[in-house]
């Protein structure tokens, strides 16, 4: 985030959130810096640009999802209850109930991470003024507008997504319900939002990703496994029908293995969306909770790019089942980031997150998630890559390990404290003051 931009976001909070400044580091410019310098010496015995590094971390932008921020509830009807086999455990306090709380939020958490990043919305976020409430099958991009308003002043893109749960129309099946009334419903409102999307992505001047998930599915064993793979494949032409500008919108189509009460057989599974993705030409959505609980989708993905045009990541931290834990950096965060700076295909790769945690300070929760994705992404790229490849590529498997060995013990924690203090926002061992002192002083007023 640009200087002014995070000024006016930290003013915008209240003006509490300035205050915080200046106890933003532990340790003093001058020993980041020193620190800063001995890891580049260190790094450049391996052949590695630090600040090549440090140029390409911030021009990758992370989506951040909305729905961390009041547990997937939305603004239709946020007392009601969660459907379609996802579940935002916990009742910690301070959940935003309300649009200007949730973009307040969300710009506080803006003003906590480096870089340059985007905002990913459901439908179900919608505004509507007084009387002129719609269905979701008639959503217009006027009650987008104040989230379209408010991206543009905080320079942020943005990514929408169709809501096809939590809804009197969803009974089990969404898209591909054999009752005509609600599939067509679901379609005329998938239709819409991907017009909404094109809205959006023109007012903001960067593509707006509309990303379809469906959560029909059978708890026990079906019957018929063809039928409903059938009928959602219509359905998704039918909602796709309306050619739109890609400069404005893309279409993205998420697979997944199991919810929660739709155990046994999901409709839009991996080969489904892999197949209708690669016939369509549409991006091809990957959850990391979505899959076998052995099965990691960074291999996915120099695979999935030679069919289909674009990827969107839905990086999350599955626990045992699909349980949208926290991102933090561990293994399988770590393989996503070095498979995306392997192929350097970040323009065809859209990160965003997926996870709702309500057990702990939900602005904690995305603050740790961005800050992690970034801090795997700086770790890839500071791999002695051209070493490790060098040896590959010469049948040298033992340099290989050894050279990835290496890396897990170079300095990589002064590049990325270097990293916060050039874009201004606080070091590992001072954001979490700055959280507490939100939920203080903000969310615990709710
Ligand atoms: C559900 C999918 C989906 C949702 C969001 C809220 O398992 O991951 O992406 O999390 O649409
Ligand atoms: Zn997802």
């Amino acid at each position: 985030m640009c200087d002014r931009r995070r000024e006016e976001s930290a003013k915008t909070v209240s003006g509490w959130a300035g205050n915080q400044r200046g106890a933003r580091y532990s340790m003093s410019k001058a020993n980041i810096e020193a620190a800063f310098k001995l890891a580049c010496e260190r790094y450049a015995e391996l052949g590695v640009d630090v600040d090549a590094a440090l140029k390409k971390l911030l021009k990758i932008p992370v989506s951040l999802h909305c729905w961390q921020g009041d547990d997937v509830r939305g603004f239709e009807n946020p007392e009601g209850d969660l459907t379609g086999g996802i579940q935002a455990t916990g009742n910690y306090p301070g959940r935003a109930r309300n649009p200007q709380e949730l973009r307040g939020d969300i710009e506080f958490v803006l003003s906590l991470v480096g870089g340059s990043h985007r905002v990913n919305v459901h439908a179900c976020y919608a505004e509507f003024e007084k009387g002129k409430k719609v269905d979701r099958d008639e959503l217009q991009p006027e009650h987008m507008k104040n989230w379209i308003a408010w991206a543009k002043k905080n320079r942020l893109g943005m990514d929408f997504n169709p809501t096809l749960f939590s809804h009197p129309m969803f009974n089990g099946f969404s898209l591909s319900s054999r009752d005509k009334k609600i599939r067509n419903f679901w379609i005329r409102h998938t239709a819409a939002t991907r017009r909404v999307a094109a809205a959006i992505g023109k007012a903001l001047g960067s593509p707006c990703v509309n990303n379809v998930w469906i959560p029909d599915s059978y708890k026990d064993i079906p019957a018929d496994r063809e039928t409903p793979r059938k009928i959602l494949n219509d359905a998704l032409d039918a909602c796709f029908a309306e050619k739109l500008n890609p400069k404005h919108m893309l279409d993205a189509v998420e697979s997944k293995l199991f919810g929660i009460g739709g155990e046994s057989y999901t409709v839009g599974s991996h080969e489904f969306y892999m197949g209708y993705a690669v016939k369509n030409q549409k991006l091809l959505t990957l959850d990391s909770g979505h899959f076998h609980p052995t099965e990691t989708i960074s291999d996915k993905l120099s695979s999935c790019l030679l069919f289909v045009p674009e990827i969107l990541l839905h990086v999350s931290r599955g626990v045992r089942w699909d349980s949208d834990h926290v991102v933090i950096v561990n293994d399988d965060l770590v393989a996503i980031a070095q498979e995306l700076v392997r192929i350097d295909q970040f323009k065809r790769v859209h990160i965003g997150l997926d996870y709702f945690d309500a057990s702990i300070n939900r602005i904690a929760a995305w603050v740790l998630g961005v800050r992690a994705m970034q801090k795997a992404l700086l770790y890839a790229l500071l791999e002695p890559l051209k070493l490790m490849q060098g040896a590959e590529a010469a049948g040298d498997l033992t340099s290989r390990l050894v050279w990835t060995e290496t890396a897990k013990t170079m300095p990589f924690g002064a590049v990325w404290d270097k990293f916060c203090a050039d874009e201004d926002v606080p070091l590992d061992t001072k954001w979490l003051g700055e959280v507490k002192a939100y939920e203080a002083n903000v969310l615990a007023k709710r």
